[in-house]
């Protein structure tokens, strides 16, 4: 019986079983048992020689189906079991062709290897992603991929979980052809070429050099801190060199499910569904569409303006950018200029296309000259009325169905929308610095942004591969509102008796990138003193710190010492800390890091329960994917309002 996400048909001598399950033909229950089922089928037709698998849609298998892990963690569905029905493919007695294209992901990628033989569109995408979720292959990867690209390799592609391209796979040895134009004729025709099936159980290990393991374990251990899957991927591929191929796969099984069941998948898991839970907006009807963005301009050709530029130019953009100060934008011309000099130098982008983007930027002499823009951003200095001043110069230059965005931070954007003729094209777009890196874009809803504006920059960040979180218009939105008491409650540890390093320590060890002093000192500690006044908050060590010139990163001092990007503890520092909480008349006391973790993300959390109230965040997983993409919050623990 066919299962109606499967169905097979002859062509000739060949069978044909495609995988139609919407929207990427995961692999939901029972459909690799259809699979499995046309495999045989086409096994029991004398008249046929050879069956292609293929997926219809976009896309061959993209992996698992994730929203069947959870019901697993809950207990209230058995533990996937998908080896025993992937060892029927690979024992099928005629040749198997596995036609790929979209993306072969996790379990799709594991699906296709265990078939005989794979063809690919050359746009296809294979890769093992299950660390991005807290796992590791489960389905045979890390036993099959070593088998066919060596241990080497297949530790890459296992330990950091990113895909590579059709080409590559041909090189590697994952992919026998690539197929040009029609996939499935060019599937079809490989196929009749075939004469016997070939098992990738059976083919032997290219082994990889004990050198060349401990730097991608190394190398894991940095990147990837924290994380238990990565190192766990890493063991189970290097067993498959030990192991035979069925106490690899049981070795594999049981690493899976332990994985699984832990902590760091369910959260890992809740930021994957979160990522996509953000972008739902209910006060966007569905049939919006949103205003095409043809060209884009930027105000102010400072640290984000240029940043926001390469955004930009990356991601195909004709960007303009101006500033009022001439030598401030020929700057920032030549810094756009030696960025990518430096990615051709570093082989982070081929020459021509760093030459493309870099071309695509360009300095207009005033904002005048930017009539034919679709969306203007502004990106001048956090000052109210400068940046009004700018915003009514956009409404007077801007055509009609513009959109103008401002970057700030934590400013009122309805009175920015006040001083323009039209409120309703008017927003925050908030970009994370360095803004070309952070995968975090804020979007700010004013009280008369339309609905359309909101869509256009929604989809204007899918397009510049950012990951948008809508946030209403209320100081410092969602992020920067949560991180100001975030960073009062560790600078009350310090107060109290903690050192800033120890305080920084215990939050980087509980896994943020960076401890929020020493965030501090890159933001700057002037920064942070105006944000305190601005909302009338009680001063603090950091202003006695500020006070004393200690600017942060920028000049060298601040919570720390600094060379550089590196920094080290300054006794000078816990000077004016201690004579400060003297003066003050602070009890000191000691801290465990416990204490330190428990008082900043508490006070972090609760913050966020007032963001929530107050509805400048919708739901409580979009404050979790502001802090992960924005804020360096580890996924594996899944965000600050997210309770494992
Ligand atoms: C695995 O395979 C484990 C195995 O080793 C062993 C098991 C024993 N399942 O991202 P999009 C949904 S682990 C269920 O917006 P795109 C997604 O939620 C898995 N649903 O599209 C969304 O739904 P909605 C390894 C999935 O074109 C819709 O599809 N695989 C799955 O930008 C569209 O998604 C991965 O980790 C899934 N596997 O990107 C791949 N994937 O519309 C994860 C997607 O209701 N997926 N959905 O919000 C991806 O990386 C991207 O979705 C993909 C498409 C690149 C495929």
């Amino acid at each position: 019986m066919m299962s109606n996400a499967v169905t097979w048909k002859r062509d000739l001598d060949v069978l044909v079983v495609t995988i139609d399950n919407p929207p990427v033909n995961a692999l939901s229950p029972g459909v690799l048992e259809g699979i499995v089922e046309g495999v045989e089928a086409g096994v029991a037709d004398e008249e046929v020689r050879a069956v292609v698998v293929i997926g219809a849609g976009k896309t061959f298998i993209a992996g698992a189906d994730i929203r069947e892990f959870p019901k697993i963690m809950a207990g209230e569905r058995p533990m996937l079991s998908l080896n025993p029905l992937l060892e029927r493919i690979e024992n099928a007695a005629k040749p198997v062709v596995m036609a790929l294209h979209g993306t072969a992901l996790g379990g799709g990628l594991e699906t296709a290897m265990a078939g005989h033989y794979r063809v690919a569109a050359s746009s296809t995408q294979l890769g093992q992603p299950e660390v991005k979720l807290g796992l590791i292959p489960g389905a045979g990867g890390t036993q099959r991929l070593p088998r066919l690209v060596g241990v080497e390799r297949a530790l890459e592609l296992c330990v950091f979980g990113n895909p590579v391209t059709a080409k590559e796979a041909v090189d590697w040895g994952l992919v026998d052809a690539l197929v040009d134009g029609d996939l499935l004729a060019g599937a079809v025709a490989y196929a009749r070429t075939l004469q016997a099936p070939r098992r990738t159980r059976d083919l032997t290990i290219e082994s990889a050099p004990e050198e060349a393991i401990e730097m991608i374990r190394e190398e894991a251990r940095r990147r990837m801190r924290g994380q238990a899957a990565p190192l766990s991927a890493l063991e189970v591929v290097c067993a498959a060199d030990i192991f035979d191929f069925d106490e690899g796969l049981a070795f594999e099984a049981r690493i899976f499910e332990s994985l699984l069941k832990g902590p760091q998948a369910k959260a890992m898991i809740h930021v994957f569904f979160g990522e996509r839970e953000v972008v739902k907006l209910p006060f966007v009807p569905k049939e919006t569409r949103p205003r095409e963005i043809r060209r884009a301009a930027i105000v102010g050709a400072g640290t984000m303006g240029r940043g926001i530029a390469l955004c930009f130019a990356n991601a195909g953009v004709p960007v303009q950018i101006t500033d009022a100060a001439p030598a401030a934008l020929g700057a920032a011309l030549d810094w756009v200029k030696h960025h990518y000099e430096h990615a051709v130098k570093h082989k982070r982008l081929p020459a021509e296309e760093a030459a493309r983007r870099a071309g695509r930027i360009t300095g207009a002499r005033a904002l005048t000259e930017f009539g034919e823009a679709d969306l203007i951003i502004e990106a001048v200095s956090e000052d109210p009325e400068v940046k009004r001043g700018v915003f009514a110069e956009m409404d007077r230059v801007a055509r009609p169905g513009c959109l103008l965005a401002s970057n700030t931070s934590t400013l009122d954007i309805d009175a920015l929308a006040g001083a323009t003729g039209r409120p309703g094209d008017v927003l925050g777009l908030h970009f994370f610095s360095p803004a070309s890196v952070m995968r975090l874009l804020e979007v700010v809803r004013g009280a008369e942004t339309s609905p359309e504006v909101i869509a256009t920059a929604m989809e204007l960040a899918r397009r510049l591969r950012k990951v948008a979180v809508v946030a209403g218009n209320k100081f410092g939105f969602i992020g920067n509102r949560m991180f100001a008491p975030y960073r009062e409650a560790a600078i009350r540890c310090v107060q109290e008796g903690a050192l800033p390093w120890v305080v920084d320590q215990a939050i980087e060890n509980y896994g943020l990138a960076m401890g929020p002093l020493a965030v501090g000192d890159l933001a700057g500690l002037d920064i942070g003193r105006a944000i305190r006044k601005e909302a009338g908050m009680p001063e603090t060590v950091e202003d006695a710190l500020c006070e004393t010139g200690r600017l942060g990163q920028k000049n060298g001092r601040g919570w720390y010492h600094w060379e550089g990007n590196r920094r080290s503890a300054d006794p000078g520092v816990e000077q004016v800390v201690r004579a400060w909480s003297e003066k003050q008349g602070i009890a000191q006391r000691t801290f465990t890091a416990r204490e330190i973790v428990d008082r900043c993300l508490g006070a972090l959390r609760a913050e966020g329960r007032k963001v929530l109230e107050e509805g400048v965040a919708l739901r409580a997983v979009d404050i979790d994917i502001v802090y992960v993409h924005g804020y360096g919050y580890p996924a594996w623990r899944g965000g600050p309002m997210f309770d494992g």
